[in-house]
């Protein structure tokens, strides 16, 4: 391999390296980095339409430190937009403003109601975050 060639190589690792690094070390907003024990763990499904049809979602509710809940705010297109879940075993708290601490909410955890049709518990198209039960 060229000297030339061998140098881009290099670099391009360098900079593949510093983008890892970075990405590890902070999040895209500065903000406080979420407890990695709770990342990898859980994951909701939400759909646009009732029997788990339509366009879906998979979300992962993250602890942003030790004293709060595990919680996901949804993004903007998927706002007031769920009309069914899949909880995939776990037991979530849906709530219908972004935060996981106001609005109106509801635990759905199997075994519960709804999760085919969330109008039978008054949160169709009316989620906006998504909580791990404390
Ligand atoms: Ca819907």
């Amino acid at each position: 391999m060229p000297v030339t060639e061998r140098k881009s190589v290099m670099r391009s690792f360098a900079l593949a390296m510093t983008l890892i690094v970075t990405f590890l070390v902070s999040d895209s907003n500065g903000a406080a980095m979420p407890d990695f024990s709770t990342v990898c763990a859980k994951r909701i499904t939400l759909y646009t339409d009732k029997l788990h049809s339509g366009s879906s979602i998979d979300v992962y509710p993250y602890r942003l430190d030790s004293s709060t809940p595990a919680c996901y705010d949804l993004p903007t297109n998927w706002q007031d937009k769920a009309s069914s879940i899949n909880t995939n075993g776990n037991c979530v708290i849906v709530w219908s403003l972004s935060g996981c601490n106001r609005g109106k909410n509801m635990r759905i955890a199997p075994g519960t109601d709804s999760h085919y049709n969330l109008a039978g518990v008054g949160m169709d198209d009316d989620i906006r975050a998504v909580q791990l039960c404390p």
